[in-house]
This record gives structure tokens, C-alpha cells and sequence, in this order.
């Protein structure tokens, strides 16, 4: 519904009230509190506005009455709060004026908030957006994460070094947007074991745990855009019960208790700081069903409470998994729906069948979960109970379609054999949902095809794709205002709710002025990145040059090292090639590598170390700049993003799922140089051939090439740059009198197979590297491509991917309150 909050909104009782916050909240002084605290006391008068309409949305009688959506993800990337609100309350001028009178600049307020970093990379920040989409289109929806008290880490450099620091994101004063619910609190149980016993002639089991915890649920509203419904972002913080351990606390062990107190405070301590990696720790396996197990009492406590009968939960409730972090949701609801609702196998297994809803974010095999028998035995003996019973049922349908083939039995069990035996949550996850989904074409061809054939071909039709989206409230009206204005003044201002409508812009994609006015934009955006660049890392950049940009997680397989080489193959080309000639480029980068991988590590202090020659090297004058952008974070995509003039999408063919940085940089006008990969395929499809550059070996060529036997070190002996490039590695060029401190990429690459085929692809890299070279020239040529990208990628708008997931999988209704 249309909001009035705009009529609503009273500007005396709001200063009121932010005043107000500031002494009996914060006990702060109008005269002398800081900036922070003028910050946290306008969040929580602006949290008090939402907290209303949140209630408000929760009771409505059409949402109790609806069929909702909950999104459980151990991950939600949703960044600062305040500015992308107030743009969906519509309150963002009025709250400039409101906070102006009171003497401060609402730009510089925003600057106070910290991200909460609470998710990794694409994965969890594509919850996020979803949720915003969710919102913004009134479909019943409920996000489930864990309130992590530490978020992803916050990276420093040290001599070109990552240093780790801890995310404490609520700091000591708390959050001012979230809302404690402890109503709503849970009881959640680990360990212990399961017995026997007979209730009316009938056998029955019990889970009797051996330690229990609670978990406190804090909302974050999330704001439908231009409209009064405020959705939760649900996150369970564990808290310890003491007396904790009732065993050892009973048998006198007055300390085995304190530790267990100690370990059960630990559960949502911090999040696990890897992408697209699974390690398989306790802990891990402790916070995936202290999440599931909040979240699933807390969706049946709603259809309890909204009277609805057990039987028909299918009907009310939905759960999509994102990823397979909480598949140990589905044993959970199995158990409760058995052990304490008392159905029957049968009734439950429907139930749950028809609930669940699976999305599958990657192939890579390392990134699969697997979990040992042993530890969930132990951890959570009456759930693996379930899943052998789950298992079993399945391969007696397995059995009866392939007669005989215990290949099949082998691949599709969701027990995989060996001496340490695993469960396979992936095999769980597709047995036990009615729908599966890949996050693009490309990915989700390939999960048919190369992950799970035989899945697809015992229940054909249950995999499906959604492509990925994103939302164009944060990635373009938000981040870029001036690109938005621009924009507004051409097509009117329904474009961020109907992102299609962008494609009315491509008529003004040959007109001079308007190619103008956009780059006009982009430069004055390209400053204010190059002013924060100057004023946090003392570099002086040209805002005349290329501005690259390489932004997301640290990881082989997106080729940060390529991107590496290719720099390299220039500076080379620089000093040695006379008459050689470029336009000047700033390479960008911005990625956390996990804490444990080493190569990446080792690729980002390299990547700091060419760029420390070369930004002060006096041949390369201009021509060449580097600039590692430490701590990548959400508000800081906001302010690269909208800067981009190329947006490197470059992973191995078929490695990454999709990606959402490519829609975000296409959006806001920036050119992709990128390979056949992920959703690189259909912005290509959108913006036409001749407004991309795509470059290397597509998946079947790269799967062909691996199967021949692939040798990197041909391609080094063949092409002279390369060779060129990656010996500059080798030696002390960008690290004096010490040899070989970068020489970990190069090892890899040459003697290491180079996993991720970076020398196969290399040469026409930089043979598409040129082609933008000699485009970037042309500039109302680049200009006119720049801005058929952003009038052409409507369909990448998270609100199309909801519809996708509503009218294909979930069969929602907005219900337009
Ligand atoms: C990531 C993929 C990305 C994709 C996001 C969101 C995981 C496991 N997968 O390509 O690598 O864009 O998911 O779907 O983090």
C-alpha cells in the first residue's frame, strides 16, 4: 500500500523525540554529545516509526491469514540501515531538514552507522536484497538469520599484508534499528540422547537433550519501499541457561557446568568467515540448528497463534534454504512434528515435502557440506535417526526405478560410505524439498547436468533456475543520486519499483547531450571515489583514466591473480615496449580472503605490492595505478560501485554460481569484461554482444581442456608477455632485496596445474583488455554502450527474481495491505 508517512510525518515530534533519545536513551547532552550519539539517537526516534509499522504488518489479519515465505539464511549482508530506510519510508528529505535544524548534515550522520557485516559475500548479500524485494512488493515474508555478536572480520593492511580485526558491529551501545523480541525466545537442545517409550500402546521416541540454551530473537525492520509494511529480519542470538548442564551441574561438577556455560555463549559469537568453503566444525554444526531450531519453532508458534491446524502448514508456510547451511531444519521438523506434535511418519514426511524449498549457490566440490555421521550423531542423535529413515524410504523408491544399479544407490544416498561416513546435506536437501533452484541459466543447466543428473531424472522437474537479481533501491537510487536524478528526468520516478521501465532510456542512448549529462555523472562519481581514495590511502588518482574496478571475495577461482597479470603484462609493456601507448587505467581492487586460505592472502599481498612500485614508479607517470581498497564492505560498494567504468567478471567458465557485483555494475553504467560464466551470460543476452567484452574458454572447452591434460606451462613457453608478466613475480621487482616473497601466484600457476586454467585464459584477457582500451577512446561511443548497459539490465532487479520464486516456487499473493 501506497504509505502516507509523508502526511504523517510530524517534524516537531520527531526532533522531540530524537532529543529525547539522546538523554533518556543515551544520557547524552544536546551541548556536547558527539556525532555518534546524535546518530544513534535519530536511529532509534527512526526505529521507533518502523517498530510501529512492524507490529502493525504482524498483526494484520491478511498477512495471519496468507501464505508466507520464510528465508532462512546463515546469512544476511545488509549493510547500513538508515539512508536505504529512509529512501523506502520516503522520509529522506524531511529528515535532512529535520536533522539540519537540529545542526547536523544527514550525509555525514549516515557516515556514523557501522555495516552490519553479517554474511560473507554474493550469498548473503543476495538475502538481503531479497528481502528489500520481498518488502517492496507486500509478499508475506519472514528472514531468519543468527545475531552474530562479531561480524565478518575488518580487514587491515600491514606492509601489503591482511590483517584481521574482530567486527563488533553493535558495539557497546547497541544497534539503534533492532528490537528485542523475548516473547518470542526459544529453548534449543544439544546433545544428550534418545529413549524409548510407550504413550497409548504405541512405541515412541524421545530426544532428551543434554544441555539446553536459549535463543533471544532481535528484529531489524525491513521497509517496503514506498509502502507501510515493515517485514522482521529475525536473528537469534544462543544465550546460556545456568544452571546449564544439568548432569554435570546435578552430579556436583560445578565447573563442567561453567565450561559448558561458556561454550553455549559461544554459538552466535561470530560468523564463520568463509565463502564458498565448507570446514566442517562443531561449532558450525551448533549455530545451523540453534538457527533452524529458533526459526522452526518460531514459524509454528505464528500458524499456532493464528489458529491454523498442524496438518496444514504446507499450506501457510514455506521455507526456502539458502544453501544448504540450514538443511538440518528439515530432520528438525520432522522431529517435532513426530515426537512432539505425535503425527505419523507419513503425515509428517508430507508436510515437510511440501514445505521446504532448496537453492543451490555453487558447484564447487569444497564448498559442498558435508557433515560426519559421528558429530551429528553425537551433537544430534534423534536427527540422524531421522535422516537414516529419510535415507532408507528414498533408496526403497531408488531401488524400484533402477533395479540392480547400486551405482545409483551409491551417488544419490545422502549417506556417502567410506571409512569416516558423511551426510551429504546437498542429497538431503534435494530428497527432501519440492523445489530446487540454481541462481542463473548457466548455473542451474549445470547442476542438472554435471551435479545432480541422476536427481533430475528421478524427479523430473524439480530443479528449476532462478536467476539472481538486485535491488535497484540500494544499488541505483540510492548509491548513485546522480545517475537516479538523471534518469528520473528522462522516464519519470516508478523506475525503482519497475526496473524494466529503464529500457525507455536506450532511445537517448545516441542523443549528445544526454550521453553527456551521463558522463558527467559517472565522473563526478568517479571523484568522489577518487577523493576518498586520497583523503584514506593518500593516493592521487586521475579521474580522466579508465577506472577498473575488481570488487568481491578473494577466491582462485574469480581470478583475482588474471587480473594480476594482465597489470603486470602492462607495466612491462610500459618500460620495455617503446611507443607503447594506453589510456591511463586505475586497477581497483577490494576482497577479504578468509583467514585461512593462503593463496588468496598471498595474492592480495602481491597485488599490494605491485601496486606500491608502480603508483610511485616515475616511468609509469599516470599511465598506471593500482589501489587495493582495504575492508570491503557493503558502504563501500556503494560509493566503488556507481565509479565503475569497467566491472571485471572474470572466474574460470562454470565456477561462479552467478554473481550479483556484475548486475550492480551494469546498472550503474559500467562496462563488463567478462567470461562466459554465471549471469555474465544473460547480461550479455540483454545488452547485446557489441556492448560487452567477453573473453576466454567457455565451460566446455575448459572441461575438454582439463580432460586432454592441461600443461600451464605450454602456454608460459609459447607467449612471450605472459612469460614477461609472470616472471616480474619471480624476482625482487616490487620487493627490494627480497627474492621471490611474491613467487607463491607464479609457483602455483606454473608447477602447482594451475587449477583454475589463469594461463589458458590469459592471452585473450589481454587481448579484450586492448578492445577496451581502443573503446574507452571513442567516448561518445562508450558513452552511448554505457548507457545501453544500464537501460538494458531491468531484468536483473531482485524484484523480478521474487516474482520468479513466487509465481514458479513458492505461489504467494501479495497482499497489498
Ligand atoms: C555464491 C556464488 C555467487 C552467487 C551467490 C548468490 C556461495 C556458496 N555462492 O556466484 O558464488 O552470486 O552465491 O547466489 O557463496
Amino acid at each position: 500500500m501506497k504509505t502516507n508517512n509523508i502526511e504523517k510525518f510530524d517534524k516537531a515530534a520527531f526532533k522531540a523525540s530524537v532529543k529525547q533519545h539522546l538523554v533518556t536513551t543515551f544520557a547524552a547532552d544536546e551541548k556536547t554529545a558527539s556525532a555518534k550519539v546524535w546518530y544513534l539517537a535519530m536511529g532509534k526516534a527512526l526505529a521507533e516509526l518502523t517498530t510501529f509499522d512492524l507490529v502493525a504488518t504482524e498483526n494484520d489479519e491478511k498477512i495471519k491469514n496468507a501464505r508466507s515465505v520464510n528465508y532462512l539464511s546463515l546469512e544476511f549482508l545488509i549493510g547500513r540501515l538508515t539512508g536505504n530506510n529512509l529512501i523506502s519510508m520516503g522520509l529522506y528529505e524531511e529528515i535532512t531538514e529535520a536533522m539540519g535544524e537540529l545542526g547536523y548534515n544527514l550525509t555525514d550522520l549516515l557516515e556514523e552507522e557501522r555495516d552490519p557485516a553479517l554474511g560473507n559475500g554474493g550469498l548473503g548479500r543476495l538475502a538481503a536484497c531479497f528481502m528489500d524485494s520481498l518488502a517492496a512488493q507486500e509478499y508475506p515474508a519472514i528472514g531468519y538469520g543468527l545475531h552474530y555478536e562479531y561480524g565478518l572480520f575488518r580487514q587491515s593492511f600491514e606492509d601489503g599484508r591482511q590483517k584481521e580485526a574482530p567486527d563488533a558491529w553493535c558495539g557497546v551501545e547497541g544497534y539503534p534499528w533492532e528490537v528485542a523480541r523475548p516473547d518470542f525466545a526459544q529453548q534449543v537442545g544439544f546433545y544428550g540422547h534418545v529413549e524409548t517409550y510407550t504413550e497409548k500402546g504405541q512405541e515412541k521416541r524421545r530426544w532428551v537433550p543434554g544441555m539446553s540454551v536459549e535463543g533471544m530473537p532481535w528484529d531489524l525492520p525491513i521497509v517496503g519501499y514506498q509502502s507501510d509494511t515493515v517485514y522482521p529480519l529475525r536473528l537469534w542470538e544462543c544465550r546460556a541457561k545456568a544452571p546449564f548442564s544439568l548432569a554435570s551441574f546435578n552430579n556436583g561438577d560445578y565447573f563442567e557446568a561453567q565450561h559448558a556455560l561458556i561454550d553455549a555463549g559461544n554459538v552466535t559469537k561470530v560468523l564463520y568467515p568463509n565463502d564458498n568453503h565448507e570446514k566442517g566444525k562443531t561449532l558450525r554444526l551448533m549455530q545451523q540448528y540453534f538457527h533452524c531450531a529458533c526459526s522452526i519453532a518460531d514459524i509454528l508458534r505464528r500458524h499456532d497463534a493464528a489458529g491454523h491446524k498442524i496438518e496444514d502448514l504446507s499450506k501457510y508456510e514455506t521455507i526456502q534454504l539458502n544453501d544448504t547451511h540450514p538443511t538440518i531444519g528439515i530432520p528438525e521438523l520432522m522431529r517435532v512434528l513426530i515426537d512432539v506434535r505425535g503425527l505419523s511418519w507419513d503425515t509428517a514426511w508430507e508436510i515437510c515435502s511440501n514445505t521446504f524449498a532448496y537453492t543451490n549457490h555453487t558447484l564447487l566440490p569444497e564448498a559442498l557440506e558435508t557433515w560426519s555421521e559421528s558429530l551429528i550423531s553425537r551433537l544430534l542423535p534423534r536427527h540422524m535417526e531421522i535422516i537414516y529413515q529419510i535415507n532408507y524410504l528414498f533408496l526403497e523408491g531408488v531401488k524400484l526405478k533402477w533395479p540392480g544399479d547400486v551405482d545409483k544407490l551409491r551417488k544419490l544416498s545422502i549417506i556417502e560410505e567410506g571409512t569416516h561416513r558423511m551426510v551429504r546435506m546437498a542429497n538431503l536437501c534435494v530428497v527432501s524439498s519440492y523445489a530446487v533452484n540454481g541462481v542463473a541459466a548457466l548455473h542451474s543447466e549445470l547442476v542438472k547436468r554435471d551435479l545432480f543428473p541422476e536427481f533430475n531424472e528421478y524427479f523430473p522437474g524439480k530443479l528449476t533456475n532462478v536467476t539472481n537479481g538486485v535491488t535497484p533501491r540500494r544499488w541505483l537510487k540510492f548509491c548513485n543520486p546522480g545517475l537516479s536524478n538523471l534518469i528520473s528526468g528522462k522516464i519519470g520516478n516508478e523506475w525503482p519499483a519497475h526496473l524494466d521501465q529503464l529500457s525507455d532510456i536506450a532511445v537517448f542512448a545516441d542523443d549528445e547531450k544526454f550521453q553527456k549529462e551521463f558522463m558527467a555523472v559517472k565522473k563526478q562519481n568517479k571523484q568522489r571515489l577518487a577523493n576518498w581514495v586520497q583523503e584514506n590511502m593518500g593516493i592521487e588518482l586521475n579521474t580522466d583514466a579508465i577506472f577498473d574496478v575488481q570488487i568481491k571475495r578473494l577466491h582462485e577461482y574469480k581470478r583475482q591473480h588474471l587480473d594480476l597479470l594482465n597489470i603486470l603484462s602492462l607495466y612491462h609493456r610500459i618500460l620495455n615496449e617503446p611507443g607503447f601507448d594506453m589510456h591511463p587505467r586505475v586497477f581497483f581492487f577490494a576482497a577479504k580472503a578468509a583467514p585461512g586460505y593462503h593463496l588468496a592472502k598471498e595474492i592480495i599481498f602481491a597485488i599490494n605490492k605491485v601496486a606500491e612500485k608502480v603508483n610511485n614508479d616515475p616511468r609509469v607517470s599516470d599511465l598506471l595505478k593500482v589501489v587495493f581498497i582495504p575492508d570491503y564492505r557493503v558502504s563501500m560498494a556503494e560509493i566503488i560501485i556507481p565509479a565503475a567504468d569497467v566491472s571485471e567478471q572474470i572466474s574460470t567458465a562454470g565456477k561462479e554460481a552467478s554473481g550479483t557485483g556484475n548486475m550492480k555494475m551494469a546498472l550503474n553504467g559500467a562496462l563488463t569484461v567478462g567470461t562466459m560464466d554465471g549471469a555474465n551470460v544473460e547480461i550479455r543476452e540483454e545488452v547485446g554482444d557489441e556492448n560487452i567484452f567477453i573473453f576466454g574458454l567457455e565451460v566446455d572447452e575448459v572441461e575438454a581442456l582439463k580432460a586432454s591434460g592441461y600443461s600451464p606451462y605450454k602456454y608460459y613457453e609459447a607467449d612471450s608477455l605472459l612469460q614477461a608478466s609472470l616472471d616480474l613475480l619471480a624476482g625482487d621487482e616490487f620487493t627490494p632485496g627480497k627474492v621471490g616473497l611474491l613467487s607463491a601466484i607464479r609457483d602455483n600457476l606454473l608447477y602447482g596445474g594451475d587449477p583454475y586454467l589463469v594461463l589458458a585464459d590469459f592471452a585473450d584477457y589481454v587481448r579484450a583488455q586492448n578492445d577496451i582500451d581502443a573503446a574507452y577512446r571513442d567516448q561518445k561511443q562508450w558513452a552511448k554502450m554505457a548507457i545501453l548497459n544500464t537501460a538494458l539490465v531491468g531484468k536483473f532487479s531482485s524484484d523480478r527474481s521474487i516474482r520468479d520464486y513466487v509465481n514458479n516456487i513458492w505461489k504467494l499473493e501479495s497482499v497489498n495491505r
